[in-house]
């Protein structure tokens, strides 16, 4: 009957879940949303995908009266499922910002991963599960890898076994999924892990901007310059955002981002078509999306202000699984380091704040600066394995903004170190000097960033073969590699890189850790 295809969907409104919706309409079932606490009484099946933290998650529940019904929905033993943080949520309580208590469904306190285990917190990437209870889920799953991304986690014990369904390592072994009788939850996010069978953290980009016709293009710079060296110096076109994206997906990338180059001058909720072609992309693409660009507060020609929090927010729910911040972190991380205080103020603190520290990315675009004497400076120095054009054998790597056009008297160094602190969740790491050169990565520079930080960090800049790849991996501790030139232009296609760091022994867990 018409009930059988639909899905009751709890969205509390707090983040992105779009890309949720699009999935499982992808998969033929239509959504009803939850509006009042009897909808959740009255659900046939509910999937409750857990965004942002645990603390406000919990008040808007309490506040709609729809804690009390998802107890009653679960204790009878109605199918539901939970993602993320919609596992968490059925456990005791939390430390997310707490204690907070949970719906208590489930023995045991949800804490943070330890990073003084060696591991990078928050766990993003792709991992392999320990099957504990054969359910019909994790059979669907097979050996694939599936996507986390998330700093909290929940422990096995006692008192919790029997619910376990499977587990995963990372540091610890923590609680990949649940199970009893109809009510299933996951960590993990089914939504985002189309189908990965070599996991390596590859990421596609696709730096997008509006050319001089005004058409939304991807385009790819040499050292950050966009135009082509014709009389024209038209900006060059690489292709359609959303048809690219679509692609790679399909190629096996696992991750896309967006990164609204031009954002940092125009107002991109103003940008009306980069939002719309998030809304398609995300239709199409079952990979985490990142979308940079723009994100600072704002007052249009209306006198209109819109926090960086809006446009972030705007971004989220267009589909954006995760947002990165360039211009905006750097002014941020140069004030706290002057003054030592965290206003809480900036657009780095209030997002990874509502949103959680996993969905903040810095996206650091540094040009090398080399020096004879690293005394002469005051940021860090790293000696460097080709030196300067007279012998200089050091340097630093001063941070930028607007897209690369004004230097900033800070390191990369010191703003890794900085934004980690303000609550950044991920860095990603360019280079201008590298980008678009296809000689390989910075491996001075992602070397002493992912050696700096306990977050992961995303290398990028100056991909050119499949080797690079592997280099990066084993010489540096990045999480993740990520090229746009090699794929815009066809020469090394994805499933090449997977392929060679698979052979190379490179994969998922490898390259997390
Ligand atoms: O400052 O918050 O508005 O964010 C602007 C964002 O746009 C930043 O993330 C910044 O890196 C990006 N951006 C600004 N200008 C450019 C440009 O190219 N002119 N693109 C730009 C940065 C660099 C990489 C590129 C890699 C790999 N793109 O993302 O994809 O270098 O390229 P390759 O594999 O071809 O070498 P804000």
């Amino acid at each position: 009957g018409a009930d059988d295809s639909v899905v009751t969907l709890l969205d509390y409104g707090a983040g992105n879940v779009r890309s949720l919706r699009n999935a499982i309409k992808h998969l033929g079932f239509d959504i009803k949303d939850v509006q009042t606490p009897e909808d959740i009484l009255k659900a046939k099946r509910l999937i409750f995908p857990g965004v942002g933290a645990f603390a406000p998650a919990m008040d808007v529940l309490n506040k709609k009266g729809m804690a009390e019904a998802l107890c009653a929905y679960i204790e009878q033993d109605r199918p539901f499922l939970g993602i993320c943080l919609g596992l968490q949520l059925l456990f005791e309580s939390s430390e997310e910002n707490g204690p907070v208590k949970g719906l208590g469904l489930i023995p045991g306190v949800v804490g943070r991963f330890d990073s003084s285990k060696g591991i990078r917190v928050p766990h993003i990437g792709w991992n392999a599960l320990e099957i504990a209870k054969d359910t019909q889920i994790l059979d669907d799953i097979g050996n694939s890898h599936v996507y986390f991304v998330h700093s909290y986690r929940a422990m096995p014990s006692d008192e919790n076994r029997e619910w376990i369904s499977s587990t995963c390592k990372y540091g610890d072994d923590f609680i990949a999924s649940i199970q009893r009788g109809n009510v299933h939850a996951v960590q993990f996010h089914p939504e985002k892990s189309g189908g990965t069978l070599i996991s390596s953290n590859v990421i596609a980009c696709l730096d997008v901007r509006t050319n001089d016709m005004g058409d939304l293009v991807v385009t790819k710079g040499d050292q950050y310059d966009v135009r082509e060296n014709t009389k024209e110096n038209e900006v060059r076109n690489l292709g359609k955002p959303v048809d690219l994206a679509g692609q790679y997906y399909k190629d096996g990338a696992d991750e896309v981002s967006f990164l609204n180059i031009t954002a940092f001058r125009d107002f991109p909720l103003g940008d009306l078509p980069m939002l719309q072609v998030l809304r398609y992309a995300s239709e199409k693409v079952f990979v985490p999306l990142t979308v940079g660009g723009g994100i600072r507060d704002f007052k249009d020609a209306n006198g209109r202000y819109y926090s960086s929090l809006e446009v972030a927010s705007e971004y989220f729910r267009s589909g954006a699984d995760k947002i990165s911040i360039g211009s905006d972190a750097v002014y941020a991380a140069e004030e706290y380091l002057k003054s030592g205080v965290k206003t809480g103020k900036s657009s780095l603190e209030e997002i990874s704040r509502v949103y959680g520290n996993q969905a903040v990315v810095v996206s650091i675009d540094p040009r090398r600066v080399y020096v004879k004497d690293p005394k002469a400076v005051e940021f860090r120095t790293v000696k460097v394995r080709n030196p300067g054009p007279n012998g200089e054998e050091y340097a630093w790597y001063q941070c930028t903004v607007s897209g690369g056009r004004e230097g900033r008297p800070i390191g990369a160094y010191e703003l890794a170190k900085a934004v980690e602190e303000l609550g950044a969740g991920e860095i990603l790491l360019n280079c201008i000097d590298c980008d678009g050169q296809g000689k390989g990565f910075d491996i001075d520079l992602i070397k002493l960033i992912s050696d700096a930080v306990s977050i992961p960090v995303i290398a990028s800049s100056g991909a050119g073969a499949v080797e690079h790849f592997t280099e990066v991996f084993r010489e540096t501790n990045a999480s993740a590699a990520l090229a746009a030139g090699i794929f815009h232009r066809k020469e090394v296609p994805i499933q090449a890189v997977k392929e060679h760091l698979s052979k190379e022994g490179i994969e998922g867990d490898a390259v997390a850790t």
